[in-house]
């Protein structure tokens, strides 16, 4: 850490605040995307993660706000193609820490590709999807979680009749190392989450539900409705699969903890940017 020398010798350990950056957020009052922001800074303060190695990357969307809220290196791309961004990032530079952020709708949606093909390459980076059921920066569409019968947007006044994309078993399914279910009213569940998403060999999916108090206010309630899905962490992931399908949507915890091989090419350790620069005639 580049901060916090005390008496010149030994430097401090770094807090959560180190992590946040000047800006202040300006998400609605009571969006669970607040919490999601302490725990991330309270995961990388955990594993005394260095600012100038550490990258967060993030597609459009309230919650791909959280690059522009962090002090580490932030990209904030287009709209579902935080992934893509990230992946090449984690190839050319294996060397950081790549965290990538962004909410249901540009994760499942318009990056519904990205997020499938990230599972299946497993390369070394953690995933967290802010998912409140709804689009909430365009105010109020829904997304490919929303429940089929949810009928408060204009735009599917009847529900979206279709039904929600489930991710913890997409992610499973597709491939992803380590898959997990947090709850943003738990900062400190988050918190620990993250650092073992972090932690954990290859591509990492930390669904986190994180309420739009605005235009899915009954979401609120979602504190009386998550719990521990209450079984250890799988290392298979037919078993991992299994758990999920039991699951409800609210079970909180570790599912799958697998020990697929990261993704990791030989080249992009050896190639150089000048033999890049030259083999496309830069
Ligand atoms: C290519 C493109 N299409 C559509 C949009 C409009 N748009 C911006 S954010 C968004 C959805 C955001 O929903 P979600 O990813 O769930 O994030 P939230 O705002 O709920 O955190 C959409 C459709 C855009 N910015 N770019
Ligand atoms: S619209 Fe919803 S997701 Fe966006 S900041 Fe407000 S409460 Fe949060």
């Amino acid at each position: 850490m580049d901060t916090h020398i005390n008496d010149g010798a030994a430097p401090a350990a770094p807090t959560a605040q180190d992590y946040k950056s000047a800006v202040k957020p300006i998400w609605c009052p009571g969006c669970g995307d607040y919490s999601v922001l302490a725990a991330v800074t309270r995961a990388f303060a955990a594993m005394g993660l260095e600012r100038h190695n550490t990258a967060v990357v993030s597609g459009i969307g309230c919650s791909s706000r959280i690059p522009a809220y962090t002090s580490v290196y932030g990209f904030h791309g287009v709209h579902g193609r935080a992934l893509a961004a990230a992946s090449g990032l984690k190839l050319a530079r294996p060397d950081l820490t790549v965290v990538v952020f962004g909410g249901d709708g540009d994760g499942f949606s318009i990056g519904g590709n990205h997020f499938l093909h990230a599972c299946r390459r497993n390369i070394d980076m953690t995933y967290v999807v802010m998912d409140n059921q709804v689009y909430g920066m365009t105010k109020g569409q829904a997304s490919p979680t929303t429940e089929s019968d949810w009928c408060e947007s204009k735009l599917t006044p009847t529900g979206p009749g279709v039904s929600p994309i489930q991710p913890v078993q997409l992610a499973i399914a597709c491939g992803a190392n380590f898959v997990a279910r947090g709850f943003s009213g738990d900062p400190n569940g988050v918190a620990r989450l993250i650092t073992e998403a972090i932690n954990h060999p290859g591509f990492s999916v930390v669904q986190v539900l994180s309420p739009c108090v605005t235009f899915r206010p009954e979401q609120r309630e979602w504190k009386s409705t998550v719990r521990p899905y209450g079984r250890e962490p799988a290392a298979d992931p037919a078993l991992a699969m299994r758990n999920a399908l039991e699951d409800d949507g609210f079970g909180l915890g570790i599912f799958l903890a697998g020990q697929r091989r990261p993704y990791r090419p030989e080249r992009a350790d050896t190639v150089s940017i000048a033999a890049i620069e030259e083999e496309f005639a830069v």
